[in-house]
């Protein structure tokens, strides 16, 4: 498999973290977005958005959009489920999984950040503002939900650590004031000392600069 995937890129990232939990042979193909290589005619057969990340699968089929992505490998690959079988739970953990991935991460996209600043003219410190506004507002449901546990639901690792931590990465990277969500930062702890999550940080693509 493949996986087209740009360093800091937060959906790629959970990719990555996936496939390095579930032990799937994979190559890494940057894709850098600051050099508009999501813009490239080839990249865009593969994902039509121009987006990262997408998945080039064994024999050949692209797919794009990272919950597809990680919907596909936890069927393909059973073993370490991201999902438990009781059907509520594992409701609740989609439930904060989509707090991430449809309130929280498009509306603090690089594309939006780009199309405020480009198009609006707003400084980069709107920008910012506009970055911790919403990541602040999501966190703060996020906090409320988890308890003091090792992970984002209780002892296993599932879906909603995959989509935690890179969101959180981010948020480190822009300098939100993490202090205010200690059980969040509890599970990225947590989850940064498991290899799988070590692996998969922005830092150890091979790319990364
Ligand atoms: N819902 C998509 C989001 C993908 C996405 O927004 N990727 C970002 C990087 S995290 C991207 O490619 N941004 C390029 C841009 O904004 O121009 C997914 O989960 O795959």
């Amino acid at each position: 498999m493949k996986l087209y995937s740009y360093y800091r890129s937060s959906a790629a990232y959970r990719v990555r973290i996936a496939l390095n939990l579930k032990q799937i042979g994979h190559t890494i193909v940057p894709v850098n977005l600051l050099k508009k290589d999501h813009k490239s005619a080839d990249y865009l057969t593969k994902q039509p958005q121009g987006l990262v990340p997408c998945l080039e699968t064994k024999d050949g089929q692209f797919l794009a959009q990272s919950g597809a992505i990680l919907s596909y490998l936890d069927n393909l690959y059973p073993s370490s489920k991201l999902l438990p079988a009781d059907p509520f739970l594992a409701a609740k953990i989609q439930s904060f999984v989509d707090m991430i991935a449809c309130d929280i991460h498009p509306i603090c996209n690089l594309r939006v950040l780009n199309y405020l600043t480009e198009d609006f003219k707003v400084d980069s410190e709107q920008k910012l503002a506009w970055y911790r506004h919403w990541i602040i507002i999501g966190f703060e449901a996020l906090e409320s939900i988890l308890q003091k546990t090792t992970y984002c639901f209780a002892e296993q690792i599932t879906l909603a650590d995959v989509y935690l931590i890179p969101q959180v990465y981010n948020a480190l990277r822009f300098e939100v004031d993490m202090a205010l969500f200690p059980k969040i930062m509890n599970v990225y702890q947590n989850c940064n000392l498991v290899d799988a999550f070590i692996q998969a940080k922005p830092e150890n693509q091979q790319d990364a600069s």
